[in-house]
């Protein structure tokens, strides 16, 4: 920030907690009655009460103000930990973040889902710099439970559909695959349903919700492609690939077989250095860069080749995009280009004018992030925000630009353009193509509206 600047905004960070068990309860009832905007209501109360009141405490403690005269007892009075002696080497074999950031925390939309097994959680994207995803911050989804399965008894098996497709079908334990030649890459995942409770309208009140099933790591394994070579598979005429889970909710997806021949497409095992979590389906899930979650099937024990796609319940039920003529889109599966403002977002709290760093995040299935452009007047006009090193391919990508707040309310928009050329669109623009009756596959710009009081929300321009 140059020196001529006006002094740096402070800002209340989101209220990360926003419903109390009783609320869940309640919620969980309303829900099951058939009550529609359950989600936005219990949101609204639970923020007017609790939440608001545990982020007016929060920003005192956060901003800690130093004292105009008399001197800074922060500096003056030397702290405990210059004067002591601190904790010793392995006291945690396995390090935890600081006690103070205990709040940041991935996090279960109230109401959502029935059961918790077959549910999501979303990553605080507000709290997360740079890129990566701090593992045990990662987004969930899971359709029936999450497991730690024994990697030594894993096995992951290679067959076709026809014998004829595949020369000698074979069966590899973890120890053979981790062994062969291997590849790290950055890559995010979007769950094909992100942003999805906003087809229709505004539904939820902060970025965790509106676009946290989205998170980005360094995975390593190895390309899909070595070990269907080692199978002999006749790529003329085994076009397809279906991926199958070991866990209970047989999840399979169909991958066309060019996304593999390039060997973009990883049975992976390593996240961020170390082994996949469990959670994200540990010991072994596919990569497949650029593509919807869903297709990265975790606890990967079966890959069969075919001829056709296989059209299992995955992709002939779910995953299909209802489309205004009452048709529904298949096998759509790219995660198109998007972006979103994390800081300020909505539940934030801005509480004096001047210079604000507008930071977020964009990404494209395509590609490579070109551009980005924010805006803070609803889109009237643009100014392309600078991308931190390193942008690349199917990954996310940082950006920040400067702002300064005039204490107006403003419309704080990001527009992300990818290699292709491709274009982020409006609601409006999105909506004229795909109506409103979708869940899947919603990349609209994201507006936040910094009311005159500070106070951030999520809203739709018509
Ligand atoms: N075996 C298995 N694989 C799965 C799923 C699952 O429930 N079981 N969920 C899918 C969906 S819908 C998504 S969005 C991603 C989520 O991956 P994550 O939990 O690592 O974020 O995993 C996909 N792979
Ligand atoms: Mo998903």
């Amino acid at each position: 920030m140059p020196s001529s600047s006006p002094l740096p905004g402070r800002l209340i960070k989101a209220p990360e907690n926003f419903i109390d068990a009783d609320g869940v309860r309640t919620v969980f009832a309303e829900a099951r009655s058939g009550r529609r905007d359950f989600i936005r209501r219990a949101f609204a109360s639970a923020a007017a009460g609790a939440g608001a009141l545990a982020a007016a405490t929060g920003v005192r403690a956060q901003s800690n103000p130093v004292p105009t005269e008399g001197g800074d007892a922060n500096i003056l009075n030397l702290p405990e930990h210059t004067r002591g002696l601190g904790q010793p080497v392995v006291t945690d074999g396995y390090g935890k973040p600081s006690k103070y950031e205990a709040n940041v925390q991935r996090r279960q939309s109230p109401g959502l889902t029935q059961t918790a097994q077959s549910s999501v959680s979303f990553a605080p994207l507000q709290s997360l710099f740079g890129i990566v995803t701090p593992s045990g911050l990662h987004f969930e989804r899971h359709h029936q439970g999450w497991w730690d399965v024994d990697p030594s008894k894993h096995r992951l098996m290679l067959n076709a559909s026809d014998p004829s497709f595949m020369k000698t079908p074979k069966v590899f334990t973890m120890d053979e695959i981790m062994r062969m030649p291997s590849v790290s890459r950055f890559h995010f995942i979007e769950c094909g349903a992100n942003s999805g409770m906003e087809w229709g309208n505004v539904a939820v009140p902060t970025v965790q919700y509106s676009h946290g099933m989205i998170s980005c790591s360094e995975f390593t394994g190895v390309p899909l492609r070595l070990l269907l070579d080692q199978c002999g598979v006749d790529y003329k005429r085994a076009r397809f690939v279906l991926g199958e889970g070991a866990d209970g909710s047989s999840m399979t997806r169909t991958l066309p077989m060019e996304m593999v021949e390039n060997g973009e497409v990883l049975v992976a095992y390593g996240q961020n250095g170390e082994m996949l979590r469990p959670e994200n389906g540990y010991p072994l899930r596919l990569v497949v860069p650029g593509v919807q979650g869903v297709s990265w099937v975790k606890y990967l024990r079966r890959i069969e080749v075919g001829d056709q796609p296989w059209a299992t319940k995955d992709e002939a039920i779910h995953y299909i995009d209802l489309m205004p003529g009452g048709l529904h889109r298949q096998y759509s599966s790219i995660q198109e280009c998007k972006s979103v403002v994390t800081t300020p977002s909505g539940g934030q709290v801005l509480l004096d004018k001047g210079f604000y760093n507008v930071s977020g995040l964009a990404w494209s299935g395509r590609g490579k992030i070109v551009k980005v452009d924010v805006s803070v007047d609803g889109g009237r006009n643009w100014r392309a925000a600078r991308l931190e090193q390193p942008v690349m391919s199917k990954s996310l990508t940082r950006f920040n630009i400067d702002w300064v707040w005039d204490g107006r309310p403003a419309i704080v928009q990001s527009r992300a353009t990818d290699d292709t050329g491709y274009v982020q669109p409006t609601y409006r623009q999105l909506r004229a193509v795909r109506g409103t009756r979708s869940i899947y596959h919603n990349n609209a710009i994201q507006s936040w509206l910094v009311q005159e009081s500070g106070e951030v929300k999520n809203v739709q321009l018509g």
